[in-house]
């Protein structure tokens, strides 16, 4: 009887510390959607979003926390967006053209990597990413749009949602210039 009772308690006890570890495990990986947000908090373009979250994917598997290297000039490439310490960051101190750490890259923070990757993206456009080469400039973007407008919906937003396709658009001037 008791040992029933233990061996159940036990059971218990590994699962609940399996579930917790694969709760750490998945916070490092963003989902989609997760980035998707981030994107939007960051001001990025609703129209540039998709390309953004290819990257994330592409470059990361949207894993904050992943660095490479070395590579490129003994180069490391840090965090979601793999930015490299060889120009945008600097491994030990702010520096680059972020003005950054390069280690700010790797937490579960990634407003501050958003900033400079549209930094990136303003330089020298969304082919600075070899992964947005590989697979975001003529395959299939993520469809995020369901997971942005839910959150934010509300009338006036609503009507804004009407808008966009003119919007983007309008907008396919500015990202053409940064798909050349
Ligand atoms: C993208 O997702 C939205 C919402 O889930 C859906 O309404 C829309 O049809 C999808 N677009 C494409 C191109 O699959
Ligand atoms: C709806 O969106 C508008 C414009 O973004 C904002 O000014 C307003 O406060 C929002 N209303 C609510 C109830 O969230
Ligand atoms: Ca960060």
């Amino acid at each position: 009887m008791s040992s029933i009772r233990t061996t159940a308690l036990l059971l218990l006890a590994v699962l609940s510390s399996l579930w917790i570890s694969q709760q750490q495990v998945s916070a490092r990986i963003l989902t989609e959607c997760e980035a998707a947000k981030e994107l939007v908090r960051g001001g990025v373009e609703r129209s540039f979003i998709s390309h953004y979250v290819c990257i994330m994917k592409s470059e990361s598997g949207l894993d904050t926390r992943k660095k490479v290297g070395p590579g490129h000039k003994a180069s490391y490439a840090y965090g979601v967006f793999q930015i490299t310490s060889d120009k945008w960051c600097s491994a030990f101190r702010p520096g680059g053209v972020c003005n950054k750490n390069c280690n700010d890259f790797l937490n579960d923070d990634i407003q501050d990597d958003i900033a400079c990757a549209k930094i990136i993206a303003q330089r020298e456009g969304f082919k600075h990413w070899k992964g947005w080469l590989k697979n975001c400039k003529n395959g299939k973007l993520p469809n995020v749009s369901g997971c942005i407008i839910k959150r934010e919906v509300n009338l006036s937003d609503a009507e804004e949602m009407e808008e966009i396709e003119p919007e983007h658009l309008a907008h396919m001037t500015d990202l053409q210039d940064l798909v050349d």
